[in-house]
């Protein structure tokens, strides 16, 4: 584990068995705080919009490492809810949060952190439904907690992780925004706008997702910022990001306009007024 300028990332050497390379043993950290997590501890939660097509599969996937899935659906037309009843009815380690409509990932997971807290979660993880985060990586992840920080995050930007397939506008879109982000803001994560994470619980209670004020992706980068600035410790872990192969996205020119005008307003906020945790 390396640490670099207060935040720090599992360099492939010592993480990546799913890079094809043995885990290694990793050197404690002097101010990191240990914890021991069982699987049930650890609550998947997974916002759904019409990922009929996906959902069996992922619930399967989270369920084979024995982490609780919540699945949070906002009224896909699809059928996806009631794919993730039909799931929870023959496995009490599911549960489904319905929201009426479709509000935007961030608000999605700002109401699935609230219901995992009452869940008794520990350990909370965001992960997309279409496989483009690979669920075989949650391990890594979790055990980036486990050794100490507060947030890790699934991501693209640190040696060994990547985007392959991803379409050169995607790639853009997403490297682009992610320099703008640390240029505005000031902070050193490199793959803000991931939406790959695991956080303890007690870092949710004090970053307080229910007052973002982002309703689209915004939402990652603003929680980021928000564990940079309360100073918690925050690790990177490397993935492979991979299209999805079934289903939509759901990515539009809003979301994009949303975040960027976001971020160029914090940036301001930043430099001549209010801090990220407001
Ligand atoms: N509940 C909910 N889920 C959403 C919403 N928008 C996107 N998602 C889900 O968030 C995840 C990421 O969205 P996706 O369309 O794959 O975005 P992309 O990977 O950036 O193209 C998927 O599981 C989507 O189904 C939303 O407004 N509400
Ligand atoms: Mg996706």
């Amino acid at each position: 584990m390396r640490f670099d300028s207060g935040i720090w990332f599992k360099a492939p050497s010592v993480c990546s068995d799913s890079l094809g390379m043995q885990p290694q043993h990793t050197t404690r950290l002097i101010g990191l705080t240990p914890m021991t997590i069982v699987p049930d501890d650890v609550i998947v939660i997974v916002p759904t919009y019409n990922e009929a097509e996906n959902l069996e599969a992922i619930a399967t996937a989270v369920r084979a490492h024995g982490y609780r899935l919540l699945v949070v659906d906002d009224g896909s037309p699809d059928g996806t809810g009631e794919i993730a009843d039909t799931i929870a009815t023959s496995d009490e380690g599911v549960a489904v949060l319905h929201r009426d409509t479709k509000a935007g990932l961030g608000k999605a997971y700002a109401a699935g952190f609230a219901r995992a807290i009452e869940l008794g979660g520990e350990v909370l993880c965001e992960m997309d439904a279409d496989f483009s985060h690979d669920p075989a990586d949650l391990p890594r992840l979790i055990a980036a907690i486990e050794e100490g920080a507060d947030l890790a995050i699934g991501s693209r930007y640190v040696p060994g992780g990547g985007a392959d397939d991803w379409p050169w506008h995607r790639r853009a879109i997403s490297s682009g925004g992610n320099r703008y982000a640390a240029l505005m803001l000031g902070f050193k994560v490199k793959d803000a706008t991931a939406g790959f994470r695991a956080f303890r619980a007690d870092a949710i209670r004090r970053l307080r997702p229910e007052t973002c004020d982002a309703s689209g992706y915004a939402f990652q980068v603003e929680m980021a910022w928000r564990a940079s600035e309360a100073g918690l410790k925050i690790a990177e872990v490397p993935i492979r990001f991979r299209d999805r192969e079934a289903g939509t996205s759901k990515m539009s020119p809003n979301i994009a306009i949303e975040a960027m005008g976001l971020v160029t307003r914090w940036g301001w906020q930043r430099r001549f007024g209010n801090s990220a945790n407001r």
